[in-house]
């Protein structure tokens, strides 16, 4: 049987607790009354200062529900872990990795003004891993995450030790780097977006990488209990949705069950309209994709024929097939464009998890990458490298 939870229950009984918590009234249903009483006269969608309805007050004065108290919401309040289990007390309390799994109904709360939560809010759009995720789980991940500034050449995650936290980039820029056979090496870098830290936390392992700040920057920081509640417990099912398409794909045919199933963890599902373009020509590259449905255009333009605005049509990849491998593969700027012919969903995958899941898929691109180049002196009948992406 299914039970509908209309809607705003969650926020507002939410917004109730951390009230509650913060303000200990030893009469909890005078408290109560007097807060709904409050929120009635002047709900905080109603106020216009703006506040979205999912944003805890945490005004010193009692069940003051708009923002003129921002600057106070500056400064880090401690978070608030709410238990919504049946469990005697509501307290704030240690946290404690080990008791996650049966924690599965608490979470932690770090305040936020809505300047901080629009920021936060943009940093994750393009979060692979939160894609897949329903709008209640993305409001707990946002609720839950807090920011944190970093200096030039901070360590931000050391290989070898435990996971603690994941991190989404704000700004800033960290390289990658990699022991191998006792050398340092840099192997990779994030400029001003994207996310790490993941694989401690989903595997259970030691860090696999150390990441360094080689610019000021800013994170925002979710906590290894939140991450495996809903990150982990979201790819345990995306794995089920998906195990028999990456079975079924040509391309990872090389890789171990396990690792096509690494892969199913760390891909993000986008979708695309008719029409809308995916990967630009000429575009710095930092995704790979599979097409799940639907069909995709390639085009590429050429210095001999610039009137053609979106370019010749060079290719169409459908369902099982992939596209956008010969930037990452090459370091080079993309060869040509792809568009959705239709609408279209595809898996699609970061430039780190690229080259670290699907090294032993790289014969089977760079067989089809030399291909390209045949085709490229047929189409155009000119011998234009591929290397040569300007137009
Ligand atoms: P973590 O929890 O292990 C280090 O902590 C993080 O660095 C890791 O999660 C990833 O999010 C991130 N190999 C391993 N970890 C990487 C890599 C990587 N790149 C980023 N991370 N490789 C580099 C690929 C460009 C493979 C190196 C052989
Ligand atoms: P990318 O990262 O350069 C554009 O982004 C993608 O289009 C490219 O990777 C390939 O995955 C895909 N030549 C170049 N790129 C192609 C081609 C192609 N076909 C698909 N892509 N040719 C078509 C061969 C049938 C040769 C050029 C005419």
């Amino acid at each position: 049987m299914s039970v509908k939870i209309p809607a705003g229950l969650t926020d507002l009984l939410q917004s109730f607790t951390v009230e509650v918590l913060r303000k200990q009234p030893d009469d909890l249903v005078g408290f109560a009354v007097q807060y709904f009483r409050q929120l009635q006269a002047s709900p905080p969608d109603g106020s216009g200062a703006g506040r979205s309805p999912r944003t805890v007050n945490f005004a010193d004065e009692p069940m003051q529900t708009d923002s003129e108290d921002d600057e106070d919401d500056e400064e880090f309040e401690a978070p608030v872990k709410i238990r919504l289990t049946r469990r005697p007390s509501v307290c704030a309390e240690p946290f404690n990795p080990d008791e996650e799994e049966e924690d599965a109904e608490s979470w932690v709360i770090h305040p936020k003004t809505d300047e901080q939560r629009r920021r936060l809010q943009d940093a994750c759009k393009d979060i692979l891993l939160f894609k897949n995720l329903d709008q209640e789980q993305m409001f707990q991940l946002l609720d839950a995450m807090f920011e944190r500034f970093v200096e030039v050449g901070e360590h931000v995650i050391d290989q070898g030790d435990d996971g603690d936290n994941f991190y989404v980039i704000e700004r800033g820029k960290y390289d990658i780097f990699v022991n191998i056979d006792g050398i340092q090496k840099c192997v990779g870098a994030y400029d001003e977006h994207g996310s790490f830290g993941e694989l401690a936390l989903m595997y259970n392992t030691p860090r696999a990488a150390t990441i360094i700040a080689t610019s000021s920057g800013a994170l925002w920081v979710m906590d290894r209990a939140t991450f495996r509640r809903i990150i982990v417990k979201n790819n345990a099912k995306k794995r089920r949705l998906y195990e028999e398409f990456v079975q079924s794909l040509p391309l990872l045919k090389s890789l171990e069950l396990g690792e096509r199933m690494k892969v199913v963890d760390v891909f993000g599902t986008k979708m695309y309209n008719d029409g809308e373009r995916i990967i630009a020509q000429g575009d710095k590259a930092d995704s790979f994709y599979i097409v799940e449905s639907g069909e995709v255009r390639i085009t590429m333009k050429h210095k001999a024929k610039p009137e053609a605005d979106d370019g010749v049509e060079i290719a169409r990849c459908s369902r099982g097939q992939y596209f956008g491998e010969l930037a990452l593969v090459a370091n080079q700027p993309r060869a040509a464009s792809a568009f959705a012919a239709g609408s279209v969903k595809c898996l699609v995958m970061d430039v780190q998890a690229f080259e670290r899941l699907l090294g032993p898929c790289m014969d089977i691109m760079k067989r089809n990458i030399a291909n390209y180049e045949e085709q490229l002196v047929n189409l155009f009948g000119t011998n234009m490298d591929l290397a040569d992406r300007s137009v």
